[in-house]
């Protein structure tokens, strides 16, 4: 709602009220046309100020209202009411203007922020754009190209920045509703006609059409087939070239595409479920609300290999005092060098001093007997791990929690080599560790739910979307990439070729295809794995049974490519061939056609021609196949879980919601019905062979996403 006040005898102030981002509901709006009125029509009351509550000004329109039939006052009206409004209005902006609330904002005559205030169109991240009049006010107040740069990414700006950009008209240190109304008082006999946005051209940048010709060119490039920064392109160029009543008939066009799109419900889904995520529960019935997380002052990391080092930044630039163990002194000297390099620059970028006082470093494990948490980030190799934890289980203080950096090592395995199992769990850290958005916290059979609320909150404090999972083989990101690498190789063996792969999931929308994805982790890596699973060692790949592993179909290609030191990137050929070693622009390679061509002819294969979609389907719906496994085995507690680790951690595409919404989108029966037809095709395959509990959503009439726990819990209950 919005409650209405006179103050210092002639200021209106208006005061808007949704805990906790003030978004602009029905009732909010149907209150804010109320009390504008009201404003309006009272005779002592010659100026108005906009504020909100709790000092947060306004979040934008309420997105819980997304998707539900729309009632209340249209925001365009109550804007455009409040622009033409007689008596000046001024918005008093603290803590948030975002959306709707920019826009709000935007129709008021003048802007005045709090120092520490955020302003921004973030529409586009939502699958929209800034519809309610956003699009043809800011280009009109700050021009053409600033505009463009924060509708199409969607980034906030600082009151500094704002103030720099004409976006606000003032900027306080102090109290910003009393600058406010000091403003209003002193602006009430002004005319308002120039403060009117609408009423002015937008300044005319020098070549309209190149300018936005390289606007559309670059977000078509960063997009990944998103259409929301598209539309935003096009939204811009109409308060470029037409008057604003046409404009904003151009921008509500557009939004009614974007704003039943599927796109537009993955992205508003993708918000929902990357906030859900922190809301985490165990099987054990543990839970984000009744376990109270402990008090870290103190950590430590051991190993500064790559992933060790990006820790370390990630742990300081928290404000932790951390501890950084390398037992040779040369790799802790280079590695000392490295995190103070990263370190910099991650301060210079943020404007900020380095924090390099708050490492130190040391070749003694001794060195970390105080710390109140430890990270263990030692080469992948249990026994190694294991020796580690014998150590530190002598060295640390009682209490201290007790952290693995592993991709896919058993977790309980680990905690058994220590007196306090229930001090122990995983943290499954993406490289490089101080950039990559998650973090997998994995909890044992035995961690206790203190010590996974302590790692989840300190995710939370590194700026991770942190995912609480259970134990299992690779838990529940590296599960799921096992069956799509798998389904990758046995596509190169029916016919493909990895370029036809790749460009089938880049045009998907994945960051990378996942042959160049193979190729930049390096192939020696899963190679490891396979000969500790005894799946390969050498000479294997050569015989009678080559393609038979375990009982199942088996692809020795990747293997075969190592055994001729094919790493990918770090040996300069790979899956692709590159220019050097570390080379990073891939090219295709003939000697790997050939080599797919003898391999087939070997082996009695005949290459067909594959398309595209039996690409996505095979890759795709065999992952998916596996997240219905990881919930019916209670790995992860909801699809939202899954979606996020694959949004943030492998590069899928968020504007398709993460593979179990993508899921929903297809229709649940359809992704059935081709595991069959492959399973069929292939039943040598059990990663095709659909888990019980999509058939027992498809039979439950494939509920939405949000009505799946329902069902799991059934599936869950009679396991
Ligand atoms: C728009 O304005 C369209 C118009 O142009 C045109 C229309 C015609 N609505 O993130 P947090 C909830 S589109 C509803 O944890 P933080 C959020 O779900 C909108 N709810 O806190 C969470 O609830 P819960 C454009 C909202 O401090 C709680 O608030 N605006 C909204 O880390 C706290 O959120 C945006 O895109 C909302 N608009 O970050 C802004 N915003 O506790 C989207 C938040 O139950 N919001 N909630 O999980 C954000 O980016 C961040 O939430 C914000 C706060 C920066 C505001």
């Amino acid at each position: 709602m919005a409650q209405f006040t006179r103050v210092s005898g002639s200021v209106g102030l208006i005061s808007l009220k949704n805990p906790p981002v003030n978004a602009l509901s029905a009732v909010v709006r149907q209150g804010i046309v109320d009390t504008v009125q009201r404003a309006l029509s009272d005779p002592k009351v010659k100026s108005v100020v906009i504020c909100g509550q709790n000092g947060i000004f306004c979040g934008g329109a309420d997105i819980k209202e997304f998707g539900t039939a729309m009632s209340g006052p249209p925001l365009v009206p109550m804007i455009h009411a409040i622009e033409a409004a007689e008596k000046p209005v001024v918005a008093a902006i603290e803590g948030l203007a975002l959306g709707g609330g920019l826009e709000l904002a935007l129709g008021c005559h003048y802007r005045i922020a709090h120092s520490k205030a955020r302003l921004g169109l973030p529409e586009v991240s939502l699958g929209l754009l800034p519809a309610a009049g956003g699009t043809q006010r800011l280009p009109r107040l700050i021009g053409v190209p600033a505009a463009l740069d924060l509708i199409t990414t969607g980034r906030h700006v600082t009151a500094a920045e704002a103030l720099k950009l004409g976006i606000v008209d003032q900027v306080t240190d102090h109290n910003t509703v009393d600058a406010a109304v000091k403003f209003a008082l002193s602006v009430r006999e002004h005319s308002l006609n120039a403060r009117r946005i609408s009423n002015n051209l937008c300044p005319p940048p020098s070549d309209l059409d190149a300018l936005f010709e390289g606007a559309m060119q670059k977000v078509r490039q960063t997009a990944r087939g998103a259409v929301a920064p598209v539309a935003c392109v096009q939204a811009v160029r109409a308060a470029a070239t037409m008057p604003y009543t046409q404009g904003m008939e151009r921008e509500k066009e557009l939004m009614a595409t974007l704003f039943t799109s599927g796109q537009a419900r993955a992205l508003q889904y993708c918000f929902f479920a990357q906030r859900a995520v922190g809301r985490w529960s165990m099987p054990s019935g543990a839970r984000w609300d009744t376990s109270k997380p402990r008090p870290i002052h103190k950590a430590a990391v051991i190993g500064l290999g790559t992933m060790g080092r990006g820790i370390t930044v990630a742990l300081a630039q928290t404000g932790l005092s951390v501890v950084a163990v390398e037992t040779q002194e040369k790799q802790l000297m280079e590695a000392k060098q490295a995190v103070s390099g990263m370190l910099k620059r991650g301060a210079k970028r943020r404007g900020v001093a380095p924090v390099l006082d708050l490492v130190s470093y040391n070749c003694n494990l001794q060195a970390v007997a105080d710390a109140d948490l430890v990270i263990e980030a030692v080469f992948e190799d249990m026994d190694l791990k294991k020796k580690v934890f014998q150590q530190l289980s002598a060295v640390c203080k009682p209490g201290t929690l007790l952290c693995t950096n592993t991709s896919a090592l058993d977790i309980d395995h680990l905690a058994s080599q220590t007196p306090n199992p229930e001090l122990v769990v995983g943290m499954h850290f993406f490289a490089p560790a101080h950039v990559m958005k998650l973090l997998e916290v994995v909890y044992g059979s035995r961690s206790s739910p203190q010590v996974v609320a302590t790692a989840m909150q300190l995710g939370k404090k590194m700026g991770k979307v942190s995912v609480a999972v259970g134990n299992c083989r690779g838990f529940v990101g590296n599960r799921m990439l096992k069956p799509y690498m798998e389904h990758a190789f046995f596509l190169l063996e029916d016919g493909a070729t990895p370029e036809l792969v790749d460009q089938a999931l880049e045009e998907f929308g994945f960051a990378m295809g996942v042959f160049r994805m193979s190729d930049l982790s390096g192939l020696d890596v899963g190679w490891r794995v396979r000969k500790e699973d005894g799946l390969a060692h050498p000479g294997m790949a050569l015989g009678q049974a080559a393609r038979v592993r375990q009982g199942r179909r088996y692809s020795p290609l990747a293997d075969l490519l190592c055994e001729q030191d094919r790493f990918g990137q770090k040996t300069g050929m790979g899956w692709y061939q590159y220019d050097k070693p570390g080379g990073r622009v891939s090219r295709p390679d003939p000697w790997l056609h050939s080599f797919l061509e003898e391999y087939r002819a070997r082996h009695g294969l005949v290459a067909r021609r594959i398309d595209h979609q039996e690409v996505l389907e095979r890759c795709l719906y065999t992952m998916i196949n596996e997240g219905f496994r990881i919930l019916e085995d209670g790995i992860a507690a909801g699809p939202e879980d899954i979606d996020m680790i694959y949004v943030f951690g492998y590069g899928w595409p968020r504007h398709r919601g993460g593979p179990m919404f993508y899921a929903g989108m297809v229709g649940l029966e359809r992704v059935l019905e081709r595991l069959e037809h492959y399973h069929q095709a292939h039943p040598d395959v059990p990663y095709l062979q659909p888990c019980n509990l999509l058939r027992r959503l498809v039979a439950s009439g494939s509920p939405p996403i949000h009505r799946w726990r329902e069902v799991i819990k059934k599936v869950r209950s009679q396991l």
